[in-house]
Order: C-alpha cells, then sequence, then structure tokens
C-alpha cells in the first residue's frame, strides 16, 4: 500500500514535470521525463492525458493572451510529437484480425496534427486497419479514400473554428454519396452538440473515447 501510493505520488509529480516542460518548450527534458514516469509504471494514456495535453492546453493559453506566437506553438509540438515517437511502443497491437478500415485526417484548412495522430495511433493499437490522410484534406480526398477501401468509420479532426465549416460539407458529401459506414468528429473546434448539428455519428473528446466510440459504430455498421 506504501509503495503504492509512492508510486502515485512520484507519477503525478513526474506528470507535472511533463506539463511545465512542455510550456517550457524544452524538448529534452520532455522526452526524459516521458521515459522516467513509463519507467515509474505510468501508462501511455496517463502520460498524454495528464502530462502532455495539459502542457498544450496551458500553451494554447500562453498564446491566446499573447506572451506566445506561433514559433512557440511550432515548438511544443515538436516537443510533444518526439515524446509520443517514445510512447508509441508502448500501445501495442493487441489483435492480429483488424476489426475495421478507418480512413481519417484533419479537415481542410487545418494543419493540427498532433490530436489526430494520437487518435491514429490508438486506434491501430487496437488492431484497426487506419489510413491517415494527414492534414489539410479536402472533402473530396476522405470520399475518394473512402469509396476506394470500402472504409467502415471515416474519422475527422478539427482545431480551428474556421476548419468545422469544411467538416460539415465533408459529412454532407458522404451522406449524399454511396458510402455506408459511419462518420466520427474531434477536436478541439468541436462540441458533442456542433459534431450533432454537422451531422455526424459520433464525437470524442479524446482517442480513448474515440476508440470506445468506433468500436460501437463498427458493430452498428456490421448489424
Ligand atoms: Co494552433 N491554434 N494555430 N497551432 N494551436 C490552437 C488550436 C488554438 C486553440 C490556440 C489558441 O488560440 N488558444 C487556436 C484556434 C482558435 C480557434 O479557431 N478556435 C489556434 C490558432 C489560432 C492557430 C493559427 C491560426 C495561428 C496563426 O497562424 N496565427 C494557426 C492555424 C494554422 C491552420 O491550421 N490553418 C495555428 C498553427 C499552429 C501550429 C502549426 C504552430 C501548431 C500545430 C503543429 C502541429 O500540429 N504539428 C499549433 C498548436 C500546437 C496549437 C495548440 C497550442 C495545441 C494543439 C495540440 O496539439 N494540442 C492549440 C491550443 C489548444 O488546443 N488548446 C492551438 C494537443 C492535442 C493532443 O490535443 O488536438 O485537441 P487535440 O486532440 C485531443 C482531442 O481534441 C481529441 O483527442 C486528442 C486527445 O486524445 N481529438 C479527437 C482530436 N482529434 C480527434 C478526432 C477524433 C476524436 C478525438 O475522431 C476522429
Amino acid at each position: 500500500m506504501a509503495t503504492t501510493t509512492a508510486t502515485t505520488r512520484a507519477t503525478t509529480e513526474l506528470l507535472e514535470r511533463l506539463r511545465e516542460q512542455i510550456v517550457a518548450l524544452d524538448q529534452t527534458g520532455v522526452e526524459q521525463t516521458t521515459l522516467e514516469a513509463l519507467a515509474a509504471g505510468a501508462s501511455a494514456q496517463e502520460i498524454i492525458s495528464g502530462g502532455l495535453g495539459p502542457g498544450m492546453e496551458a500553451v494554447g493559453k500562453r498564446f491566446e493572451e499573447g506572451d506566445f506566437f506561433v514559433p512557440e506553438l511550432l515548438l511544443s509540438a515538436r516537443a510533444m510529437q518526439s515524446a509520443l515517437d517514445l510512447l508509441r511502443p508502448h500501445l501495442e497491437r493487441s489483435a492480429d484480425t483488424s476489426p475495421g478500415t478507418i480512413v481519417l485526417g484533419t479537415v481542410q484548412g487545418d494543419v493540427h496534427e498532433i490530436g489526430k495522430n494520437i487518435v491514429a495511433i490508438v486506434l491501430a493499437a487496437d488492431g484497426f486497419d487506419v489510413h491517415d490522410l494527414g492534414e489539410d484534406v479536402p472533402p473530396q480526398e476522405f470520399l475518394d479514400k473512402a469509396n476506394e477501401l470500402g472504409a467502415d468509420v471515416v474519422g475527422m479532426s478539427a482545431l480551428i473554428s474556421l476548419a468545422v465549416s469544411k467538416m460539415a460539407e465533408t459529412v454532407a458529401m458522404l451522406r449524399e454519396s454511396d458510402f455506408k459506414g459511419r462518420v466520427i468528429v474531434g477536436g478541439a473546434a468541436l462540441t458533442r452538440e456542433s459534431a450533432e448539428q454537422i451531422g455526424a455519428d459520433a464525437f470524442a473528446a479524446d482517442a480513448w473515447e474515440a476508440l470506445g466510440n468506433v468500436r460501437s459504430l463498427i458493430q452498428e455498421v456490421a448489424s
């Protein structure tokens, strides 16, 4: 019991340090602390949700307040991405057969890729066949890839408010086509309500909720 409490305290301190190092734009520190947190028994999910993600939130706040500018956003993103590269092997593929095919991307007009990359890693780790189209993806490209692969689910990410209209356009285009699958959306520009308004089948606040929702959507498609 005492050991568990000590481990939890150590993890909490490491996650706090990670948040600070992201805001300090300290890539080397972020990498070292990520490795230390893994060694202390923290899961990749805890490290992302409790350390790296909140660090990026704080960076966004500094940007809003005029303390940070685009170069700082880029440096924080680079630090986060290198931590994700270290975490990737810890989110191991757990199935030999694919439960379904997902086409994923950040919508046109938006170049934010980190959240979408986490969703891709988490889905792929669960065995899904993930086709990541990258960022700034036009509606037609989502549609073409989904039809080419007979995708079960199309997943779209948007972080800037201006890109939500492109997401709505993509959903409408998929609905008007022969696409028979489901659509899930996420990213800081969306809420559950706005996701519903644009006609998505599901919204997820983070990559782990996305995984649960994608599993349910695939069951719907299959039944
Ligand atoms: Co920009 N940016 N940015 N940025 N950036 C935000 C998004 C912003 C909120 C900052 C702020 O003002 N507070 C703001 C948007 C405001 C708005 O429109 N509402 C903003 C802005 C304004 C801009 C520019 C316009 C700045 C400029 O040029 N003047 C510009 C836009 C460029 C463009 O896209 N056309 C810009 C550029 C950039 C960089 C390129 C420098 C860089 C991104 C680098 C990269 O991705 N390679 C960047 C960054 C780093 C940020 C912040 C600080 C961090 C984003 C991030 O990576 N978060 C961001 C502030 C913030 O979000 N609070 C900000 C961490 C990531 C793990 O979270 O992506 O939300 P997130 O993903 C989460 C969930 O949302 C969810 O799961 C993830 C966690 O598990 N999720 C999904 C995401 N996608 C999902 C899909 C799903 C399901 C769940 O299903 C398919």
